[in-house]
């Protein structure tokens, strides 16, 4: 009889719940992984598709020797090779780049296929720092949101999303909760057994909306119009909170002349919500009280994103909401633990790097004018030639014969198949890591469960080797680390640094106890009041207002009329499967909805103007693409809003591209912000054949 033992870990995904499980372990192989129910926000329960995270480790398809390219870019045929001669082609083809072209012609690509504070990139952020590699902004998620609500409040702390039981009012504001971040449900439902009334705002009756008692429709970017409609009508009923604005803010007038100069009807033009609704939320929200907002990123995908984001962060700082336990907005946590642990800063000394926003990707490989160009793409923790807008031109990038890409990878991604070079990873419970969260406070400790699977190997492990080779310092620019790190620090180190921090939310929290209890909640005073038990990180230390007007992005309706004559419909591309975690999982066929193919959400009234039926195959297109699909009909969207699923890889559709094809590459805020998403025209047709 074999051992069996039960090792603690914590889930990698990006995703605001970072849950803990238990992996049973029999003679060397995992062999159950349940969420541990005592974590106080998993509770026993991880979420559908990670429930069969056993089956993706144990893939067949996963990849376990380091391989190189031997057919053309975008075929995937690739030999076996061995580590030494995979890190020694790549150690000498980087360094040979650098010494022709500069450091800068190497681009890093990643993202956060790991949120794992180790493996998503502490080790090859110091790497690609010590190349002098180009610098990635990694803004695809969450940092307009950041900027919209730091805009308001400074360092945009938000309350913890648990003491949302405590509020009488809460505001789901484009964020399915239900779906995206489910292990707040029973948070949600808490505060409703207690009386609480829960508000939908989003253009599609999601998941969410359907399970609450009230969800208004707005029309898709309209959010800052319902802003001021609200404070319109707050202001106008004396429900305002005088001695807060007088004592907390800075540019309340000026927010409040913009809102009394809007008139409501004209708002619920923009929004699609009547003015009664707009005068009952306004009433409810000001005098429900504790009154909490929840969002996360659904409305920053737009060329005016941050401006939706600080409306919404607005709202509290008019009210006072922040002054009740369980009220203000809850955000993202992230923050948190970016603020109490030790992360390392930047080297004194080290030389700007060249940067690229990576919503641009496609651009960046394909300009000619480029000085350096980008002669290698280093990857890992991502899927670009799914995840990134404007897909057709990442893909031309990714295919340049010139380019040479390396990728980290634990299976044959679409980006896989364009790689010269394919190194294998490791899964979550193969490696080390320290998990933080960006949906509650706890930090957790992923503990390895299993020896990694054939070949692969964790990325920190895989930038060491390649800093080795190519002889690097641990600095840049040629110089030690400022901070004594060096490529002999291994994952276990790192993490004790991290935690070696003096910040008192980090008070107590050690490796030891991490061992020992697997999880501590930041030692955060429970029910923290952020902006009133500290003030806003400001310059005046007070909440900033300022006049706000509505503006439409330039790929609407409204901010394009010509392009909308052509592309009639608002084309939103959401999280959509409970299997689908972003890009991951959406290659098993064990995790695909039933129909197996992705479909076009359409009103039925659009689908009667053009003719189409549930029954067609249908091409949806742009001047960027255009992609074969199915139609499903329904009334949970607005007319002339279309919703496509994000996730599916090339193959799920006949011209061998995704949905990204069709997207926006927009990037607002002078390249900060993410990409524009959701304001995509696009109009629909039945295909030829159908
Ligand atoms: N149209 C449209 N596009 C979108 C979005 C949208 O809503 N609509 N959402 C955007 C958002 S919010 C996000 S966050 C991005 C997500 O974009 P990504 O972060 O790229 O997506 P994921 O599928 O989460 O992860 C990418 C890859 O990481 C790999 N991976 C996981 N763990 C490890 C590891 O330990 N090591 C290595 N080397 N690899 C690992 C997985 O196998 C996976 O292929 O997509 C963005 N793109
Ligand atoms: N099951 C599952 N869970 C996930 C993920 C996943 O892929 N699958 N991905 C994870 C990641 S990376 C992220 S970033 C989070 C995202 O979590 P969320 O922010 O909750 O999810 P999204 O689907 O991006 O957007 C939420 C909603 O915003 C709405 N929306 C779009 N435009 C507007 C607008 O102009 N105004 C308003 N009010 N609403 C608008 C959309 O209709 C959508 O329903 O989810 C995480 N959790
Ligand atoms: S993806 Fe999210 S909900 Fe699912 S197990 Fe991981 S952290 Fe939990
Ligand atoms: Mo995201």
């Amino acid at each position: 009889m074999g051992e069996s033992i039960l090792v603690r870990g914590s889930c990698h995904h990006d995703c605001p719940d970072t849950c803990v499980w238990d992996v049973t372990v029999d003679d060397g192989r995992a062999v159950r992984l349940r969420g541990n129910r005592d974590h106080p926000t998993t509770r026993g329960e991880l979420c559908p598709k990670v429930n069969r995270y056993l089956e993706r480790v144990y893939h067949p398809d996963r990849l376990l020797t380091p391989l190189r390219r031997v057919g053309p870019k975008g075929e995937g045929r690739f030999e076996p090779i061995s580590w030494d001669e995979a890190i020694t082609e790549a150690a000498g083809r980087l360094n040979a780049i650098r010494a022709e072209s500069g450091g800068a012609a190497i681009l890093p690509f990643s993202f956060d296929g790991t949120q794992g504070v180790i493996q998503k990139g502490l080790v090859a952020d110091r790497f690609f720092d010590a190349v002098g590699a180009s610098d990635i902004r990694r803004h695809l998620c969450g940092v307009t949101a950041w900027l919209g609500a730091a805009d308001v409040t400074g360092q945009p702390v938000g309350l913890d999303p648990e003491d949302l039981a405590l509020a009488r009012t809460i505001i789901l504001w484009g964020t399915n909760t239900y779906l995206t971040n489910r292990h707040l449900w029973p948070t949600i439902e808490a505060a409703r057994a207690q009386g609480a009334t829960v508000v939908v705002i989003d253009p599609v009756r999601t998941i969410t909306a359907s399970r609450v008692d009230h969800h208004l429709a707005v029309r898709p970017g309209s959010d800052v119009a319902l802003v001021l409609a609200l404070i319109h009508v707050m202001d106008r009923d004396g429900l305002l909170d005088e001695t807060w604005i007088a004592e907390r803010t800075t540019g309340a007038d000026e927010l409040r002349r913009a809102a009394a100069v809007q008139p409501l009807a004209e708002a619920a033009d923009s929004t699609g919500i009547p003015v009664e609704r707009i005068e009952w939320l306004a009433h409810l929200y000001a005098t429900n009280r504790p009154a909490a907002i929840r969002t996360l990123v659904g409305p920053e995908h737009r060329q005016r994103g941050r401006d939706i984001m600080g409306a919404i962060a607005m709202l509290p700082a008019v009210t006072g909401a922040w002054r009740d336990p369980g009220g203000g907005l809850a955000r993202s946590t992230q923050i948190y633990f970016e603020t109490a642990l030790n992360y390392p800063v930047p080297h004194p000394d080290a030389p700007d790097r060249r940067q690229f926003n990576m919503a641009r990707l496609g651009q960046v490989l394909t300009d000619p004018g480029l000085d350096p160009p980008i002669r290698a793409l280093v990857v890992h923790n991502a899927n670009p030639a799914v995840i990134c807008p404007d897909q057709n031109r990442v893909v031309a990038g990714l295919a340049r014969h010139d380019l040479y890409t390396i990728v980290v990878e634990q299976f044959a991604t679409d980006t896989v198949a364009y790689a010269d070079l394919v190194l294998p990873a490791t899964t979550q419970i193969e490696h080390l890591d320290l998990g933080i969260a960006w949906g509650h406070l706890y930090l957790s400790l992923n503990q390895p469960a299993i020896s990694p699977r054939g070949q692969a190997r964790p990325n920190s492990e895989i930038f060491r080797a390649l800093a080795r080779a190519m002889g690097l310092p641990a600095g840049p620019a040629g110089l030690p680390a400022a901070d004594g790190f060096t490529w002999d620090d291994d994952d276990e180190t790192l993490i004790r640094r991290l935690l070696d921090s003096s910040h008192p939310w980090l008070t107590g929290i050690t490796w030891d106890r991490l061992q020992k209890e697997s999880w501590c909640r930041l030692a955060v005073p429970d029910r923290y009041r952020p902006g009133v038990d500290t003030a806003p990180a400001t310059a005046d230390g007070r909440f900033q207002l300022r006049a706000l007007r509505h503006q439409p992005g330039a790929e609407t309706p409204d901010g394009s009329p010509e392009l909308a004559a052509r592309y009639p419909l608002v084309l939103l591309t959401p999280k959509h499967h409970l299997r689908f975690h972003n890009a991951s999982y959406s290659d098993f066929p064990e995790h695909q909805p039933s129909g197996n193919a992705p479909r076009l959400l359409l009103h039925p009234v659009d689908a009667a103007a053009r003719g189409l039926t549930i029954a067609d195959q249908v091409v949806v297109f742009n001047d960027r693409g255009s992609l074969t699909v199915g139609l499903e009909l329904s009334d949970d969207l607005q007319p002339g809003v279309a919703a496509l699923p994000f996730g599916w890889w090339h193959r799920a559709t006949p011209e061998g591209r995704s949905v990204n094809v069709l997207t926006n590459p927009a990037v607002p805020d002078d390249d900060l912000g993410s990409a524009a998403f959701h304001e995509t025209l696009v109009d629909v047709r039945r295909t030829a054949a159908g």
